[in-house]
C-alpha cells in the first residue's frame, strides 16, 4: 500500500520507522512518504495560513500549497476512476473512524492523508481534491485535537496492521476487540497465582469448549458494562 502524508510537522511521523509498521516498510508492504506542506509555499516565510474571510478567530490554511502538494501526489487521476486514491482529511467534523472503516481502507492501493492545523483548511481544497480523488473527512471521536497528526498516526496504525503480512499471526487480528463487535476477553499468563490473585480455574481446566464459552460470556459481560452501545438491542 502506498501512503502519503501532507503535514507542516513531518518529524511527527519519524516514529513510523519503528515497531511493526517500520518492519512493514522495510519489507516493502507499506510505501510511506511524508511531505512538508511548506515545501509547496513559495514566499520568503513559506506561509501556509491566512486570516479568514468574513472574520472570526484563528487562521485558515491557504489553498495554494495544498493544491500543489496534491498535484504532485495524485498526478493525473480523475475521480471517475474507481481506483482513484482516497484522500483522508482528519477532522472532528468528519465521519467517525471505526474498525470497519479501517478494514475497508486496508484494501486500498493508495491512501493520502492531509493534516490540517489552525482553524481549518480553505473549503476549496476539499472541493478541488474531490475532482481527482475520493475525499473523506474522518474523526477519531467526539473531542478536539490541535491538528490531524495524532489522528493520522492512529488511523495508519489501525489500517496498516490489517494489511496481509504486517501482523505475524493473522489469528491475533480475529481474536480482538471490535472484530466481532464485542470487546475482548481478559487474558492471563503464568504464574497461576500472583499477589493473591488467581487465574480463573476454567483456564487451567484444559476443556477448550468450556474455555471458549467462558471467554464469550466475558466478552458479552464486559461489553454490556462498558460499551452497551455496541450490543444489538436483543442481547
Ligand atoms: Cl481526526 N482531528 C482533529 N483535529 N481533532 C479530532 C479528530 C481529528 N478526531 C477527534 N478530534
Amino acid at each position: 500500500m502506498r501512503l502519503d502524508i501532507v503535514t507542516i510537522f513531518p518529524e511527527f511521523f519519524d516514529v513510523l520507522d519503528i515497531s511493526l509498521l517500520g518492519k512493514a516498510r522495510t519489507n516493502g508492504l507499506i510505501n510511506l512518504s511524508v511531505h512538508n506542506l511548506r515545501d509547496f509555499a513559495h514566499d520568503r516565510h513559506r506561509t501556509v495560513d491566512d486570516t479568514p474571510y468574513g472574520g472570526g478567530a484563528g487562521m485558515v490554511m491557504k489553498p495554494e500549497p495544498w493544491g500543489e502538494a496534491f498535484d504532485q501526489i495524485l498526478g493525473e487521476n480523475t475521480v471517475d476512476d474507481a481506483s482513484a486514491p482516497v484522500v483522508i482529511f482528519p477532522s472532528p467534523a468528519g465521519e467517525v473512524f471505526t474498525q470497519a472503516m479501517a478494514r475497508e481502507l486496508s484494501h486500498e492501493s493508495q491512501l493520502v492523508f492531509g493534516c490540517g492545523r489552525y482553524e481549518g483548511i480553505d473549503q476549496r481544497v476539499f472541493d478541488d481534491t474531490a475532482q481527482r480523488a475520493r475525499v473523506k473527512l474522518v474523526s477519531l471521536g467526539d473531542y478536539v485535537l490541535n491538528g490531524g497528526e495524532v489522528a493520522v498516526m492512529a488511523m495508519i496504525e489501525a489500517i496498516g496492521r490489517l494489511i496481509p503480512g504486517v501482523v505475524g499471526n493473522p489469528q491475533s487480528l480475529v481474536e480482538e476487540s471490535h472484530e466481532d463487535g464485542l470487546l475482548e476477553y481478559p487474558s492471563y499468563t503464568k504464574p497461576a497465582e500472583w499477589r493473591g490473585h488467581r487465574v480463573p480455574d476454567i483456564l487451567l481446566s484444559g476443556n477448550h469448549g468450556a474455555i471458549d464459552r467462558w471467554r464469550h460470556e466475558q466478552q458479552v459481560e464486559r461489553t454490556r458494562r462498558v460499551r452497551p452501545d455496541l450490543l444489538p438491542d436483543a442481547e
